[in-house]
């Protein structure tokens, strides 16, 4: 089946199950910011739908919802150029995300390896939810036929697997109605490690605060994170080869290099036999001088909730606007009276 020309078209999205950290700034938000300077349409969301499929107190939601909308606007996400909304306002994603539920096979979802790592040895008793958040996925992606989805590494499997639905969905109805999206997987810190374990990821939900750098921390915090991050004893080597087995090092050139906006390469050249000591304040310097800025305009923004929510509720309606034709004729196509 030859793919039809779809007007290239960029989505992604950030679930509010916590506060932001370092790994979504330089995975997602930063690339969603150089995304949204190109030429095709943008659209941001806060996905507070995926939130749920883990337990969210109702007030840590609403805040958690409205702070990384905060965090897409400060770091310069603008709603005027990118539609930037919250995905619980426009009813096409949960309603697509049914029919993909009738299109995905169970086989491909028990090959999900992040609901492996969520569940753990718990998956009989986690949510049917937290199984099926996949085939909402690629509703969020296919209902706008958004072709390019930035996302960190840890989000490769689900984009490939909206592929796995498009494709299934285009075959079973003989049409050519959903795009292929591509995964845009770039840069240097694709996967910011957690900062006391470098073969886990940071994540918002991770046990220990220490383990992550929150974008609202203060300089003091970001310091004394980085001070206290596992490290080894050998001082920088003078290439990157040289870092592959010591995970916890690697992981702060990469952090460095995507802070400057500079290759790892270039930051091992930089500071060649430099030790921890000289390097880990420069990382926190770093650090804080890009993400203070950016945390003092979401404390500014967070002041004013109802104009967070007023943004978000205008993007929904552009939003809706792309989405609900799409739903209509995905209807139609299945055989739905309407
Ligand atoms: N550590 C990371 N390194 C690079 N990219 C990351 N992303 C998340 N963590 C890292 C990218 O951020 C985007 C939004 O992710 P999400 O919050 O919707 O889901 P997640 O990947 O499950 O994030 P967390 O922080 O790990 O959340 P919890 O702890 O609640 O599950 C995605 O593009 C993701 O790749």
């Amino acid at each position: 089946m030859t793919q039809p020309a779809f007007t290239p078209r960029v989505f992604s999205g950030i679930k509010p199950s916590g506060g932001l950290t370092l790994g979504n700034y330089l995975g997602a938000i930063k690339r969603f910011v150089d995304m949204q300077k190109g030429d095709c349409d943008t659209l941001y969301c806060v996905v507070d739908m995926h939130a749920v499929t883990v337990w969210q107190d109702p007030q840590d939601l609403r805040n958690a919802t409205r702070e990384v909308a905060a965090g897409f606007i400060a770091s310069g996400i603008d709603p005027e150029q990118s539609i930037l909304f919250n995905q619980s306002r426009v009813s096409a994603h949960a309603e697509l995300g049914w029919l993909f539920n009738c299109v995905a096979r169970v086989g491909w979802m028990n090959r999900m390896t992040q609901f492996k790592d969520k569940a753990g040895k718990n998956a009989e008793a986690v949510s049917l939810g937290l199984y099926a958040y996949p085939s909402l996925m690629a509703a969020d992606i296919l209902a706008y036929h958004a072709t390019h989805v930035p996302v960190g590494e840890d989000q490769k499997q689900h984009v490939e697997l909206t592929r796995d639905i498009a494709n299934k969905f285009n075959h079973d109805y003989k049409v050519d109605f959903f795009p292929q999206a591509e995964p845009i997987i770039e840069g240097p810190a694709t996967r910011v490690m957690n900062l006391r374990d470098g073969t886990k990821k940071m994540s918002k939900s991770g046990e220990s605060d220490m383990e992550r750098i929150n974008m609202t921390d203060d300089a003091d915090k970001i310091a004394k994170k980085f001070k206290k991050a596992k490290t080894d004893p050998e001082p920088l080597p003078d290439n990157m080869k040289d870092l592959e087995s010591r995970p916890e090092a690697r992981n702060l050139v990469n952090i460095y290099a995507a802070l400057s906006d500079q290759s790892n390469e270039a930051v091992i050249t930089e500071y060649a036999g430099a030790g921890w000591g000289k390097f880990k304040p420069a990382l926190a310097d770093l650090a804080v001088a890009k993400l203070s800025p950016i945390s003092s305009e979401m404390s500014r923004l967070m002041a004013d909730p109802a104009e967070i929510d007023r943004i978000m509720s205008k993007g929904a309606e552009k939003a809706n606007e792309i989405a609900q034709p799409i739903l209509k004729q995905a209807y139609e196509i299945m055989g739905f009276v309407r």
